[in-house]
């Protein structure tokens, strides 16, 4: 009995396997326009039972429940109750960056009875005695790869391998340290007047599927349903976590912290705007599918399969999508709306089809609509501008050269938009 019940259990679980390893084989993209299927995006200011959306007033009541439906389709709805959080230690250095910075590193713990993470986030600011603006966003493997800076902790937390910056057995070293600093500015973001806000999306939840034990989910026990929240609304979460820090912080400009992040960790800065309006700017770079882009257009990557090789991303509602977008109660055009009246910027590169570069560009000419039911103007332009010809106005858009990654071009922009709105 015990042995017959062993065997069924390998079988459902060799059949899963193969299911993944076909559909990742047999997965081809659409890249050609042509092919895109025609679709109808559904309405901004319109109503759940159709009433037309009139007011700032209307928007704010409807905003609720779209922002509802995103969570219980798509992110996840996040457990109600709330954990402790406590700055365990500060470390400042006052003479960073060849004495340019102050660098902070601050550890947070967050914590509900027997459970606890700890987030270890990297702060350099310019040496003023005034609280200045800071863009705040997650990296990819840890804070130590984002300067050589031997004095920045390397987490202990899981970390995804990658030859190429010597990370094997999950694990982070200093053979990373300073490996993708390119993506940092950090002199001149601070030469610039803003602070740089940095940790590890890891430290608040692990980017694998693990039956959402650890990290973050963690704290919260293990009841779930298909309306439960996955990973990019745990990193959101962490984002907000981070920000009740900066609201304390006394070289903070609390009214003035940016959000960003590049490809998932975009989407997860979207979805914190969306949910947190205390983020008075956010910026998605290159955040494609399930960020930015329309998922209607099935152009690059689409939901069969960001759900199929990433499937602790989303609540599991969101799968019921795959092949079948135009099911889907909203599309991402209303994510990017649930941001107005902030500032919203949407960058995307022209190698990343990937990412569908038109389809984040038309998401965020639709959202401009919730713009201007607020008195501004949404994105300046309808069509697509030419490479390296950024358009900016409360929603901001640029394509740049070159592949999906987030590079100095990318950040000269972000921080010339953070002057437009925050000086
Ligand atoms: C890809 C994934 C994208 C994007 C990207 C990244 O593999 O399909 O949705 O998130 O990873 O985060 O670099």
């Amino acid at each position: 009995m015990v042995f017959m019940k062993i065997i069924i259990v390998l079988f459902f679980m060799a059949a899963f396997f193969f299911h993944q390893i076909a559909y990742a084989q047999e997965f081809v993209p659409n890249y050609n326009e042509t092919l895109v299927p025609e679709y109808n995006l559904p309405k901004l200011l319109q109503f759940s039972n159709g009433e037309p959306i009139l007011s700032i007033d209307d928007w704010n009541k409807h905003r609720s429940a779209l922002k509802l439906n995103f969570a219980q389709q798509m992110y996840g709805v996040v457990p109600k109750h709330s954990i402790e959080m406590q700055v365990i230690e500060i470390v400042e250095h006052q003479n960073a960056l060849n004495g340019l910075a102050l660098q902070k590193q601050i550890c947070l713990q967050l914590k509900q009875n027997d459970h606890s993470i700890m987030l270890n986030v990297l702060m350099l600011l310019p040496k003023t005695n005034k609280k200045v603006p800071v863009f705040l966003g997650y990296n990819f493997y840890g804070n130590h790869t984002t300067s050589n800076d031997s004095s920045i902790f390397i987490t202990n937390n899981w970390v995804m391998n990658n030859p190429d910056l010597g990370i094997n057995s999950n694990k982070a070293g200093s053979v990373s340290r300073g490996k993708l600093a390119y993506r940092w500015p950090f002199d001149e973001v601070i030469q610039r007047g803003y602070g740089m806000v940095t940790l590890y999306y890891g430290d608040v939840d692990p980017d694998f599927d693990d039956g959402f034990k650890n990290g973050i989910h963690a704290l919260f026990g293990n009841e779930r349903d298909s309306a439960s929240w996955g990973s990019i609304a745990a990193w959101a979460m962490g984002l907000s976590a981070v920000m009740d820090y900066l609201a304390d912080d006394a070289n903070v400009d609390a009214n003035k912290v940016a959000v960003f992040g590049h490809s998932r960790l975009g989407k997860a800065a979207l979805w914190a705007g969306a949910l947190d309006q205390r983020f008075a700017m956010v910026i998605s770079n290159s955040s494609g599918c399930g960020g930015a882009a329309i998922s209607r257009r099935q152009y690059g990557e689409t939901l069969a399969r960001i759900n199929t090789r990433f499937p602790h991303w989303f609540a599991s509602n969101f799968k019921k999508y795959n092949n079948n977008e135009n099911a889907l109660p909203f599309d991402q055009h209303q994510l990017l709306a649930l941001i107005a009246p902030r500032p919203l910027y949407v960058a995307s590169a022209v190698d990343d089809r990937w990412a569908d570069p038109k389809g984040e560009f038309l998401s965020a000419v639709a959202a401009s609509e919730v713009y201007r039911l607020h008195g501004l103007n949404g994105l300046p332009v309808n069509e697509m501008p030419k490479v390296h010809c950024p358009s900016m106005g409360a929603i901001a858009y640029h394509i740049r050269e070159g592949k999906h990654d987030i590079l100095w071009y990318d950040w000269q922009q972000y921080l010339n938009f953070a002057d437009m709105h925050f000086r």
